[in-house]
């Protein structure tokens, strides 16, 4: 089976479980972005993500594992996937954007990604979300089969970063640099990321934003920012302390998405 096929195959699961046909917008919940579903609007359906074809259970700590269909306030309704796969399962790239190639045939015209990450400005602290505005995929990998030349120039789109901004006017944005961890980075490598321009260490959205594009979405990211990189703040990085900083922070992301999803969804309609 092609990943296009089982992609059909999920997507036509959700719409029978869910009882929803087409779902406008997509969001994948990281680190920190979990309650945010809930302020988006009324859940219609839940479902935990192994009971949907090609997607898996996660194992992580702090990561959870269920596709949601929500009804926001203009009717149309959101998937909110809050079950990803790392490229560092091991499950192979395939695995980690089915949840993207999923919103894409279950109608989705925007892809919203949202991460946990670590930041490289100076100017940025831990409990911050900031917008992503390019990215450097560092993974050595690529989620497209083939000759396939997609163009990423406006990879996230600076139509859906102006209403992010319209919401939040002071969001900051820099470039996501993912890499396959799971480690986190050496400060040594947290250098050579600055040099080549990266401003967000991570761990998932570039291959994720690669495939939305070729499905042919509108790909907004959201990195929070929990930790400063290796190197950069006094100390190990620790994950307990990388889920504390998400917790901390979660009670403002939820309405922030939430409105910029809307924004979103009334952009689309207008
Ligand atoms: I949360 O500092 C989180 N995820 N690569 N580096 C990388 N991924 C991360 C980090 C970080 N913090």
């Amino acid at each position: 089976m092609t990943p296009a096929d089982l992609a059909k195959e999920a997507a036509d699961a959700l719409a029978t479980r869910t009882g929803i046909h087409r779902h406008a917008i997509a969001v994948t919940l990281g680190s920190g972005w979990k309650t945010a579903a809930d302020h988006i609007g009324e859940t219609v359906a839940e479902i935990p993500a192994n009971e949907i074809p090609g997607f898996t259970a996660s194992g992580i700590p702090g990561h959870s594992g269920t596709l949601r269909s929500v009804r926001a306030q203009n009717g149309e309704h959101v998937l909110v996937i809050g079950a990803r796969t790392h490229y560092y399962e091991g499950k192979g790239v395939a695995a980690v954007v089915h949840g993207v190639r999923t919103a894409a045939a279950a109608g989705a015209h925007t892809m919203v990604l949202t991460n946990g990450a670590g930041g490289l400005k100076p100017t940025w602290t831990p409990g911050q979300p900031v917008l992503i505005s390019d990215h450097i995929n560092l993974t050595g990998t690529s989620p497209i089969i083939g000759a396939n030349f997609i163009d990423l120039t406006d990879l996230y789109t600076n139509k859906l970063r102006a209403i992010a901004r319209q919401v939040a006017p002071d969001l900051d944005e820099g470039v996501y640099t993912q890499l396959s961890g799971p480690h986190y980075e050496t400060p040594a490598e947290v250098r050579m990321v600055r040099a080549i321009g990266g401003d967000i260490v991570g761990m998932s959205t570039a291959l994720e934003a690669i495939a939305a594009r070729e499905a042919g979405l509108d790909v907004l990211g959201l990195s929070l920012i929990t930790n400063l990189a290796a190197g950069l703040q006094e100390g190990a990085l620790n994950h307990q302390e990388v889920l504390e900083a998400g917790h901390a922070a979660e009670q403002r992301l939820g309405p922030l998405l939430a409105e910029i999803i809307t924004g979103i969804l009334n952009e689309e309609q207008a």
